[in-house]
């Protein structure tokens, strides 16, 4: 599974807000539960994910469409075991499905 999706870091841990929180736009990565953030498909080659961040693993975490974000369209939430919060915004609602199915599968 890879693909374009915005992101925006909410929570870097269980009530604590992350410090750049501006929307990216990221090329992302999941593999095995791990889910790499890269500025293009050129950078997953390189093996240098946007911001040297290191992978996320998704393992236990949850995801659901974000009805409380009103600023942008087709956002969705994920959260991770760690108590970090993300908002990936797809290019439509197909790609907000896609993406929640994607989590859940894990
Ligand atoms: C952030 C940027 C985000 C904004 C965020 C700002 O500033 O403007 O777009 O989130 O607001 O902190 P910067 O680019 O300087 O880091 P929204 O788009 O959701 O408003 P926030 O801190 O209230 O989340």
């Amino acid at each position: 599974h890879e693909g374009f999706l915005f992101r925006k870091h909410e929570l870097d841990g269980p009530n604590k807000k992350a410090s750049n929180r501006s929307w990216v736009n990221l090329y992302c990565v999941l593999s095995k539960g791990d889910l790499g953030f890269y500025k293009d498909a050129k950078g997953q080659a390189t093996g240098s994910t946007h911001s040297s961040e290191p992978f996320l693993n998704l393992h236990h975490s949850t995801s659901e469409v974000a009805n409380d974000y009103k600023k942008k369209k087709n956002v969705f939430k994920l959260k991770t075991s760690d108590g970090s919060e993300f908002l990936l915004q797809a290019k439509d609602e197909v790609g907000v499905y896609r993406g929640l199915g994607v989590v859940m599968e894990i």
